[in-house]
């Protein structure tokens, strides 16, 4: 199935949410007055747009606001602008380094939010352009049982390399033989880190530990600090998020799992509220189901009939 197919099968609970109930609003007396706008702003607010971004696009709409018959679609389409115009510009994607250095991914979120399988899935596209990059797996989730066999798997799948230590080991040492690899072999690597210690300070420490530890062998931070973030998790991944920004200073998110929610529109949220650029997103569980974010594409899929 091609990107643009998975990408509206995705989004189909969060098209259903959005424009379908706005569709059916503007339906119901053919107007766009003050009732309408109220339940638009409604709907956006529970589709997890935030209420200050959802009163600015109602805003936006009260400019064509008519107590007499509307144009349903030209209505949409002045909405469907207005989240284009908030979402791009922002994007970004992946760039490896062309010097004989390797490009370092540290990758980091709760548990559960896709880590490992986001790894694996960017390594997998990175495979299929190039059979022959070296491939760096980092097992630096020694908290969890079963987390270093599962980045195992993938590493064997995707031909990586793998780095990893015993269960209950320091991460950070992980980190330090990793990158001692990498070193030698270029290419990727991947660090795959843990979501959960016994407390959320722990964990941010322990980041924090890990990238004082790639300072130290590289001489710079990680090229990218990913934060995975699960899109059903709505405002509390925002938080969350906020949390992982001050830890690692963060250079892009990646959201996952737009296929589980009908409350996609916390995109708009994320992008306002984290100014971090939004650069994959995941709509399933497959490798192709993980794609570059282009706005354009998103609302597109996002107002399409
Ligand atoms: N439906 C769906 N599932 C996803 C997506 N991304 C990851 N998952 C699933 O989420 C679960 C947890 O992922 P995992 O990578 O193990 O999370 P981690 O704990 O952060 O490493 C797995 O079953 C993944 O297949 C997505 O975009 N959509
Ligand atoms: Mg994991």
């Amino acid at each position: 199935m091609a990107w643009a197919d998975r990408l509206r099968n995705g989004l189909e609970r969060t098209r259903t949410q959005l424009t379908a109930s706005i569709t059916q609003v503007l339906g119901q007396r053919g107007k766009l007055d003050h009732e309408e706008l109220e339940k638009i702003e409604e709907i956006l607010i529970s589709a997890d747009v935030s209420a200050p971004v959802a009163t600015e696009l109602v805003d936006e709409l009260s400019s064509y606001r008519r107590t007499g018959p509307i144009d349903r679609e030209e209505v949409l389409a002045i909405l469907k602008e207005g989240i284009k115009k908030r979402l791009s510009g922002h994007e970004r994607s992946l760039s490896l380094r062309n010097d004989s250095q390797p490009t370092v991914i540290l990758v980091a979120g709760v548990n559960g939010s896709g880590k490992t399988t986001t790894i694996a899935k960017l390594a997998a596209h990175l495979r299929e352009h190039d059979p022959a990059m070296p491939i760096t797996f980092a097992a630096a989730d020694t908290f969890r049982a079963g987390a270093i066999d599962q980045l195992n798997i993938w590493a064997d799948r995707v031909d990586a390399d793998m780095i990893r230590h015993r269960i209950g080991a320091d991460p950070s040492a992980v980190v330090f033989d990793a990158v001692e690899h990498a070193r030698r072999r270029g290419g990727v690597l991947f660090i795959d880190t843990a979501g959960r210690l016994h407390t959320k300070h722990n964990l941010m420490e322990e980041l924090q530990k890990i990238n004082r530890t790639i300072v130290k062998r590289l001489g710079r931070k990680p090229d990218e600090r990913l934060l995975i973030l699960d899109a059903t998790t709505g405002q509390n991944g925002i938080c969350q998020a906020a949390s992982f920004h001050i830890a690692i200073d963060l250079t892009g998110v990646v959201l996952t799992k737009l296929d589980g929610t009908s409350k996609g529109g916390a995109i708009l949220t994320i992008q306002k509220q984290l100014a971090i650029p939004i650069m994959y997103i995941g709509v399933g569980e497959s490798k192709d189901d993980l794609h570059e974010f282009v706005a354009d594409q998103f609302v597109d899929a996002l107002f399409s009939a």
